[in-house]
């Protein structure tokens, strides 16, 4: 009898072995995506240990600055977006980055370039970081064709175009979720390893869930069609039980969620905000990307989230992700009104 094997695992699919897995699969691949995830997992296992460490190392307060959206900066999120951009440029497989915490997209040095451009949120959630709830990063990737000459506007592309997104969460486990095109895998940080080891394959969502995620506090604002949606959970005409409401206000951990129990994760266009808050390239298409991979969809309020193509690198949405069946509830209360 295997001993060892009672008491551990001892074959592990660490995500290295994951990405070069798929790798081989096309044969004429020269490995740079693999190259290139690998840097952002490092990113990612940055990120997780300083976010660990936030209260320790007095890393949690105001930096006295603010970002692009006219936000209040918080350290952690200076030194995220440091950490992977500093990953990004030196994988030498990026071409542009996209990142919330920059106004401006950074171009690579051309001794650096690679064909790839990543849009990403470095730690997403920030108002939850001083009181230790989950928060996350989230990324997006484009392949560029002519990387060397590459301009912005050949990088405002539909979410559709992406290659490959994931998230990583800083919660009770460090868990990355990736997709690159073939199903969503998640994998969990073994802190003693240091590695990421799948522990959750080929994740499906739910086609219908029990549970509706929004922020109600927005209520009075909102257009007709949400709020009917919103009553409709609370009160349902058809005979089910009401949904449940879970609302954290990080992204990442609400759409975890929401990918792995079912139901809805809403922000909506509101009177005060006509887009939404969340913004497209970096939040709401490597988001719809994944949910689209496990089988839910996503819908701005007039269309396909993916099919959006953003006029500028900052552009907000709204956003209505889940479940199959939840999700087409929501369009046909926009059909009726349109
Ligand atoms: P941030 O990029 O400033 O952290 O804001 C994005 C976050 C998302 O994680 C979350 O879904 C949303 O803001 C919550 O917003 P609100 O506090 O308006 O409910
Ligand atoms: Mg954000």
């Amino acid at each position: 009898m295997d001993h060892a094997a009672d008491t551990y695992r001892t074959d592990l699919m660490t995500i290295t072995r994951y990405v070069l897995n798929e790798q081989s699969r096309f044969p004429e691949s020269r490995g740079d995506l693999t190259i290139l995830l690998s840097h952002i997992v490092l990113g990612c296992k940055f990120v997780a240990s300083a976010v660990n460490k936030a209260g320790l190392a007095k890393l949690t307060g105001l930096a006295g600055e603010t970002n692009v959206q006219g936000e209040e900066q918080k350290k952690l999120d200076i030194l995220s977006n440091e950490v992977f951009v500093n990953a990004l440029v030196s994988s030498g497989r990026t071409c542009v980055l996209v990142s919330e915490e920059d106004e401006l997209a950074t171009f690579v040095d051309p001794k650096l370039r690679g064909k790839y451009c990543v849009c990403f949120d470095p730690l997403d959630g920030s108002s939850n970081i001083d009181c230790g709830v989950s928060i996350g990063t989230i990324f997006g990737i484009y392949m560029i064709k002519n990387f060397d000459t590459v301009t912005l506007e050949e990088v405002l592309l539909p979410g559709k175009d992406m290659i490959a997104a994931g998230y990583c969460m800083y919660g009770s486990s460090c868990t990355l979720v990736l997709s690159t095109g073939s199903g969503v895998n998640g994998f969990t940080l073994d802190p003693s390893l240091g590695e990421f080891i799948m522990t959750h394959p080929e994740i499906k969502i739910p086609a219908k869930g029990k549970i509706y995620s929004v922020n109600e506090g927005n209520a009075k604002n909102w257009d007709t069609p949400t709020a009917k949606y919103v009553e409709k959970c609370k009160y349902p005409t058809d005979g089910s039980s009401p949904k449940s409401l879970r609302y954290i206000g990080s992204m990442v951990a609400d759409v975890h969620r929401t990918l792995l129990y079912g139901g809805i994760f809403l922000y909506p266009a509101d009177k005060k905000s006509p887009n939404g808050k969340l913004r497209v390239m970096y939040e709401v298409f490597p988001m719809s990307f994944l949910m689209e991979q496990a089988g839910g969809q996503s819908f701005t309020g007039k269309g396909r989230s993916l099919d959006l193509i953003p006029t500028n690198i900052h552009e907000r949405s709204p956003i209505f992700l889940g479940s199959y069946d939840d999700v087409e509830e929501i369009k046909a209360l926009y059909a009726e009104e349109a």
